[in-house]
């Protein structure tokens, strides 16, 4: 697998996260039927896959066992499709269009839609609780909370209690960087080093350059994203798009304009490329994400 062309890579992975997402999701003929009907429309068929790609990219950096990091890559996705059910809601971005169907509210109404939401996010730690993805019983644990914390409080929903608060206000960009990092950067970032943990070969120095390319490509991903929003369409998005201008809230692209986000985003691809250096040619699935993520039409 390692011998293939990156396309080539990302198709497999794709598939690969998918099935194993089919088979952690609980059947949609299992009582709650609709529940479970509505967690699997929410997770599977759609999305890039990014956040697991990115978890068995940095697993080939500790000689990761691809079984394990189907595991965490997995269950991000879960938090991410939990995030993104809730964030369609009427209570927050109100969208009816999310991969190319309707929201999970639209389809399923609003109470069934929280409920998908809340026990996408709980089966995320039941898997890792239930799976080994560690050789050691605290590393495990420490994962486990690694992943809580990016999408708690101080992490992913703290960034979109951030996000909400901010809508119609002028913010400096610091202030904006802060948001990202923690509404949609702290689970990439925690995809990456989850997906190094699961190996055996796991060096300090090795995390905090993962961790360091993490925060990176965490912002990158989020200014490519309001680029997108205002350049692209709502067919090759599968979401709404120009919302983010809609809804007054504050941008990389309003902050900066269209080139000076652009210009962001050639720097931050730059600089989050120099923490893999040292690291080598098993890096280099990493090295190819951010370029993808950069490149990326939807
Ligand atoms: C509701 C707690 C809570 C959090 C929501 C992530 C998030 C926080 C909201 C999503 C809103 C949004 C559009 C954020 C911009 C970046 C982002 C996460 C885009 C969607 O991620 P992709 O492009 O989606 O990876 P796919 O569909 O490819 O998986």
């Amino acid at each position: 697998m390692n011998d293939v062309d990156f396309p080539a890579w990302m198709g497999q992975m794709q598939r690969r996260t998918e099935a194993a997402l089919a088979r952690h999701l609980p059947r949609a003929d299992v009582l709650p039927e609709q529940l479970h009907e509505a967690m699997r429309y929410a997770t599977l068929g759609g999305g890039k896959r990014v956040r697991a790609l990115l978890a068995h990219a940095a697993g080939a950096v500790t000689d990761a066992a691809p079984d394990r990091v189907d595991v965490v890559a997995s269950a991000v996705e879960l938090i991410h499709a939990y995030s993104l059910v809730h964030d369609d809601m009427p209570c927050m971005d109100n969208d009816v269009l999310r991969r190319g169907k309707p929201t999970a509210h639209v389809r399923f109404g609003e109470a069934t839609a929280l409920l998908a939401g809340d026990a996408l996010q709980t089966l995320a730690f039941q898997l890792l609780a239930e799976n080994r993805v560690s050789e050691n019983p605290h590393d495990q644990l420490a994962m486990i909370a690694l992943l809580a914390s990016a999408s708690g409080s101080r992490g992913m929903a703290g960034g979109q209690a951030i996000d909400l608060a901010s809508v119609g206000c002028q913010i400096a960009l610091e202030a904006l960087e802060l948001m990202h990092i923690h509404k949609t950067g702290a689970l990439i970032r925690a995809a990456i080093v989850l997906g190094a943990r699961c190996g055996g070969r796991v060096e300090q120095d090795m995390l905090t350059r993962l961790d360091h390319f993490g925060k990176l490509v965490g912002l990158l991903f989020q200014v490519v994203d309001d680029i997108l929003d205002l350049q692209s369409d709502t067919a090759t998005l599968g979401k709404t798009a120009g919302k983010d201008a809609n809804a007054d809230k504050p941008t990389y692209v309003s902050l900066l304009g269209l080139s000076g986000a652009r210009q962001l985003a050639a720097d931050l691809l730059e600089q989050a490329r120099s923490p893999l250096i040292p690291l080598g040619r098993q890096a280099r699935r990493l090295d190819e994400l951010a370029s993808f993520i950069v490149a990326r039409k939807y």
